[in-house]
């Protein structure tokens, strides 16, 4: 017997049944979530990220917000971390002050974060994705890539027809949506998953992606941020399709690695493959003070120092870290450690550190140390590392001064360069 998806070119997202060429609506249920794409039963990369996160778990523990608008966010920094889509009809978006989200929303209800829940949801997601394939690459609390080749037998279904099967087991089980991208690279499955918001289903094949790109904004390729969108703007490059008449060494020698990224990219060559990352694995520096430290100004400069070492094994290893872990340990022996997760991975001393002094500034309430080691684990090969919009105009300028810094060490040695933080503070050795 022939399967659906063998036997018709498309499916219904809400009831899996393989639909006949050309239909408007679902010929078993009526729902007019049909899925067509010519290369949809060949592709197997996926990219599925939650939709509105953090406000989608408010509302699933609370049926009253469902149809009001939610906003997620306040605390020390009263910014907007995330809200729901009724409130991005309003204008509101992440990272927006909360008073002037208010002004676009008065309405709304506004909702303090509660982390523990939503790493406890992520998690939950991430075991039912690991139950589709194990090759599973989580990018942040909520989004994950996905390898699906070979899971055909295990699903009895092509990767198209799991993945939305999936998208309906985490609504019924966790109570969110999703939305997924489908593709052949990680680049264009994440900006599939993107596309169609919430609740969406994408695919990007091979065959569309160069006319796909092409009038896209040069932001959607990713690492370019504002600042380094700024940069091609004064070029005048605005659209893919730009990069996409340019070439390699051109754009090379305007951008450096980037400039390769850019001409890849934009064409839609993309060979990275999903990598569960190395859990175990990381690159750590520590130290044992002679006397114990409760200082926070002290215990700084022994995490520049170190984040420098970290940065340098890093540099020589060629790879790249994307969670900064802070260690310390009590003058009573009792061990702590702190992670944080970055939008990228790093091979930065200044990211290293700038991150292990956050995590350092919630531990020095009058505890007195021992040890603070801090190290990066997630480790992955360099190309994504600190892009050049990562934060802000200041973070670039740090990180060419400290590019700057690496090769004068690596001509010079060591103890010629020092910041700030460690000159005369014996960072010397
Ligand atoms: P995102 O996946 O970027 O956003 P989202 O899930 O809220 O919405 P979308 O449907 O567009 O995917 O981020 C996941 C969570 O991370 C989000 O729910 C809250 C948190 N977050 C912040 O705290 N601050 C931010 O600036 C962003 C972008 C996200
Ligand atoms: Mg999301
Ligand atoms: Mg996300």
């Amino acid at each position: 017997m022939q399967t659906d998806a063998q036997q018709f070119p498309g499916f219904c997202r809400d009831c899996l049944t393989g639909q006949p060429a050309g239909m408007r609506r679902c010929r078993a249920c009526g729902s007019p979530r049909l899925l067509y794409h010519a290369e949809l039963y060949q592709l197997t990369l996926a990219h599925i990220d939650c939709d509105a996160f953090y406000a989608s778990v408010e509302k699933r523990d609370n049926p009253e917000l469902a149809d009001k608008p939610v906003i997620i966010g306040g605390g020390k920094r009263g910014v907007v971390s995330t809200c729901c889509y009724i409130a991005r009809i309003h204008g509101v978006r992440s990272a927006m002050p909360m008073f002037k989200a208010l002004e676009a929303c008065p309405q709304a209800i506004v909702i303090k974060p509660d982390m523990e829940k939503y790493v406890r949801v992520g998690r939950q997601v991430r075991m039912l994705m690991q139950e589709l394939t194990p090759l599973v690459q989580p990018l942040s609390i909520d989004e994950a890539f996905l390898e699906l080749k070979g899971t055909e037998r295990l699903h009895h279904d092509p990767p198209a027809r799991t993945l939305a099967k999936f998208a309906r087991r985490i609504e019924t089980e966790i109570g969110i949506t999703i939305s997924v991208g489908l593709s052949y690279c990680k680049f264009l499955a994440k900006v599939a998953s993107d596309l169609q918001k919430p609740r969406g289903f994408s695919v990007i094949g091979a065959a569309e992606a160069l006319d796909f790109l092409k009038e896209r904004p040069v932001t959607m390729i990713w690492g370019v941020g504002k600042a380094f969108a700024t940069t091609l703007e004064r070029d005048g490059i605005r659209s893919i399709g730009q990069l996409q008449t340019m070439e390699e060494t051109d754009l090379m020698k305007r951008y450096g690695t980037m400039g390769q990224r850019l001409y890849r990219l934009s064409r839609g060559q993309d060979e990275r493959t999903v990598d569960i990352n190395g859990e175990a694995k990381s690159v750590s520096s520590e130290t044992t003070f002679n006397d114990d430290l409760c200082d926070y100004d002290d215990l700084v400069t022994h995490l520049r120092r170190l984040s420098e070492q970290v940065a340098h094994r890093l540099r020589k290893a060629d790879i790249a870290g994307q969670t900064v872990v802070l260690k310390l340990k009590t003058a009573d022996f009792k061990s702590r450690t702190r992670n944080r997760r970055l939008d990228s991975p790093t091979r930065l001393a200044d990211r290293i550190f700038r991150t292990g002094m956050q995590l350092l500034d919630k531990e020095t309430d009058g505890t007195k140390f021992r040890l603070i080691g801090i190290g990066v684990s997630d480790l992955s090969n360099p190309d994504l590392a600190d892009p050049p919009d990562l934060v802000d105009a200041q973070a670039t300028r740090r990180a060419a001064a400290e590019a700057a810094m690496n090769t004068l060490r690596d001509k010079f040695g060591k103890a010629t360069v020092e910041t700030g933080y460690t000159f005369g503070k014996g960072g010397r050795k």
